[in-house]
């Protein structure tokens, strides 16, 4: 890292729980927050988001980011600090813009780093890089993982030790010109455009040992109703459109996602981390600004959500990450949250 570390200003100055749902940094636009407890403290892995002055469009094109921040609290309400830029696209050979929502995981001494980018044919890719700390800076693998496509990589560790890679996303995430296995350049920039058929699956992969690559071919993370039918495409207000994770709560899996153009985050519980998985519900309702994408963790025995908005800047292309907490009540719902 080439900067300094430095304080949140805005997390310091609060008092009591004033840190849940204010903007945990300010002077950095950031969104889509991973957030980890790695060596007891809480690492969180946002977008860095810039001004690019691009027009706002459904592709996504305003979302121009170039690089990365990690952050660290020693505690959620702790002082936030910021570890500096610990990977530009520069660095990534195969990668040439649009460096968007990252996640992170641990193994053997390594910490990873997963994150899409557009390639030089202007598809998005997965890539991953590594480093011997939480907080980078990290080295890029010189190609993107094996198979990946689409944006949105969420990585989980089950309680067996084995990993899984969820991903995707609709619409500028491009998960709709996968549908034959192969990128199709004229394909849907929405979705299957056809409201009676299953709606587009998130991905999963299961992750090889060595977390550099998929160990298995890519599977559809299937989300079925109440009465065991997946999910429709015109389902918009419950299917998946991009931004999931996956946590585990009394032995059951619980994936959640956003839903997108209506603005929800909505979760499925199931028996596996490969599914299928049941649809439960919203959990929380739309924040300002066009969509939200968010994280689950527990510390110091509560769950918390980081999630982000438009509070800041008012303009959707620069968010900034918050946290809350999450509850699970005792029928193993999630209590809903209005932001
Ligand atoms: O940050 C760019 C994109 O916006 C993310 O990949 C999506 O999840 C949405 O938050």
């Amino acid at each position: 890292c080439d900067e300094k570390p430095k304080e949140n200003k805005n997390t310091e100055k609060s008092g009591g729980k004033k840190y849940l749902t204010s903007p945990l940094i300010e002077d950095l636009f950031t969104a889509d927050p991973s957030a980890h407890v790695f060596e007891n403290k809480i690492y969180i892995y946002p977008s860095h988001d810039i001004d690019a002055e691009i027009p706002e469009n459904d592709n996504g094109d305003h979302f121009a980011m170039k690089d990365y921040h990690v952050y660290s609290m020693d505690s959620i309400g702790g002082k936030v600090t910021d570890h500096g830029m610990v990977l530009d696209v520069s660095d990534v050979p195969w990668a040439k813009r649009q460096m968007w929502a990252p996640d992170a995981a641990y193994k053997d001494g390594t910490y990873f780093l997963y994150f899409p980018a557009k390639d030089a044919n202007d598809i998005f890719r997965i890539g991953v890089a590594t480093s011997d700390t939480p907080y980078g800076p990290f080295k890029p693998q010189k190609e993107p993982i094996l198979g990946s496509f689409s944006i949105d990589p969420a990585v989980f560790t089950d309680t067996d030790g084995s990993t899984y890679m969820y991903f995707g996303g609709i619409w500028g995430g491009q998960l709709q010109r996968w549908t034959n296995g192969i990128y199709d350049s004229e394909g849907s920039m929405t979705d299957l455009e056809v409201d009676s058929l299953p709606a587009l699956s998130c991905k999963v992969a299961k992750l090889s040992s060595n977390m550099l690559k998929f160990d298995e071919p890519v599977r559809d993370v299937i989300i079925l109703d109440s009465l065991g039918q997946e999910l429709r495409t015109g389902d918009y207000d419950r299917r998946f459109f991009e931004g999931s994770w996956m946590h585990k709560y009394h032995g059951k899996y619980y994936f959640s996602y956003s839903t997108g153009d209506t603005h929800y985050l909505a979760y499925a519980i199931g028996e596996s981390p490969l599914g299928p998985l049941t649809y439960a519900g919203h959990f929380m309702t739309p924040v300002q600004g066009w969509t939200t994408h968010h994280s689950i963790i527990e510390s110091n025995g509560k769950w918390y959500l980081f999630y982000h908005d438009t509070e800041l800047s008012g303009k959707t292309w620069l968010r900034n990450i918050k946290v809350t907490e999450l509850e699970h009540l005792p029928d193993g719902t999630l209590k809903m949250i209005y932001p």
